[in-house]
């Protein structure tokens, strides 16, 4: 488990460094949004469910938890590059791609929305006499715990048990909006005890203990024991998008515990558990890299939807 996770860790990270690249030479339009510094939290998540069984539901910051899940990279970079044979069909320019009949929702902008999405995905397999061992996750920020959507969610879930996994990133600060201007309570934990769901604490930033909390999170769900909601506890590494520079975030948090980047940490101890070598990192990092620009390279080749002859309702099969 720890290796699958690394390495869907590696290759967001290193997917993610060439998005950036690309949209800083003009290559992507719209924005670019980035999990750095998260991709402990959301790869564990995802090494956690099965696709085509569970349901997972990412946000802007996942691309770590949608390649643990089984999201191929080349997904990724034709919805970045516009591609017809995306799974967007070339008419997103970002993270709202999904593959629904697999099980992997599409983004939803909206803050907080996705958790009744998910709760009532799970509900209609309820209703169908299908939910046995099935969980439900699905990640969102600090800022998305303020929502309606959230608290109606988590609700209606913990009223119904359903086994809906609900991972907060905590980094801090909902764009430019730190914590202590978001919410009043001590803790975000707080708010799973409000609802009678269970809470995770977890340091964001310590990829074994991500490992081991996620684990006993998706663990307790699919073992019928209602929603779960785990609070980590981290720093995004980047700004908002690729368009800010996160200056707002003080120099004091960077340098602190939760500034650390969870994939030197993450390697350390790997490496300290005997997990994988040195070299074999090195490897892995070589071969990631490959793959990544090769899938990039392939997708820029592609072409773009024709508005003439593509069909625009908004759920329909993909074409590949
Ligand atoms: C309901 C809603 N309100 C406002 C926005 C605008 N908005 C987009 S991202 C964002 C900040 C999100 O912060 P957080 O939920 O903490 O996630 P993070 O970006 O930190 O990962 C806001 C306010 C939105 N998308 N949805």
């Amino acid at each position: 488990m720890a290796r699958k996770v690394f390495r869907a860790m590696l290759e967001a990270r290193i997917l993610e460094m060439k998005l950036s690249s690309l949209y800083k030479a003009g290559k992507i339009v719209g924005g670019v949004y980035l999990g750095k510094g998260q991709e402990a939290v959301s790869a564990s998540l995802g090494a956690q469910l099965e696709m085509g069984r569970d349901f997972f539901a990412p946000l802007i910051r996942d691309q770590g938890g949608r390649t643990a899940f089984g999201e191929e990279v080349i997904d990724c970079a034709r919805t970045y590059l516009g591609s017809v044979l995306g799974p967007m069909r070339g008419r997103d320019g970002n993270i709202h791609r999904g593959r629904p009949q697999q099980g992997m929702f599409a983004m939803i902008s909206h803050l907080g929305a996705a958790v009744p999405v998910v709760a009532g995905a799970l509900l209609a397999k309820r209703l169908k006499g299908e939910l046995e061992g099935v969980v439900g996750a699905t990640c969102i920020g600090d800022g998305a715990t303020s929502t309606g959507a959230f608290h109606e969610g988590l609700n209606t879930a913990a009223v119904e048990r359903l086994p809906l996994v609900v991972v907060v990133a905590n980094n801090q600060f909902a764009y430019s909006t730190p914590n202590d201007r978001q919410f009043a309570c001590a803790d975000l934990l707080d708010r799973a005890k409000g609802y009678g769901v269970d809470g995770h604490d977890l340091d964001g930033t310590d990829f074994l203990q991500c490992l081991r909390v996620m684990s006993e999170a998706v663990g307790r769900a699919r073992a019928g024991h209602g929603p779960q909601m785990v609070v980590a506890r981290l720093l995004r590494l980047t700004g908002h998008g690729e368009h800010d520079d996160g200056s707002y975030v003080p120099d004091t948090l960077r340098a602190g515990h939760l500034g650390r980047d969870c994939m030197d940490v993450a390697a350390a101890q790997i490496v300290e558990c005997g997990y994988a070598t040195t070299a074999e990192i090195e490897a892995w990092r070589e071969e990631t890299g490959e793959r990544v620009q090769a899938a990039l390279a392939a997708a820029q080749q592609e072409p773009k939807p024709d508005p003439w002859t593509e069909v625009w309702q908004a759920c329909s099969k993909p074409l590949i």
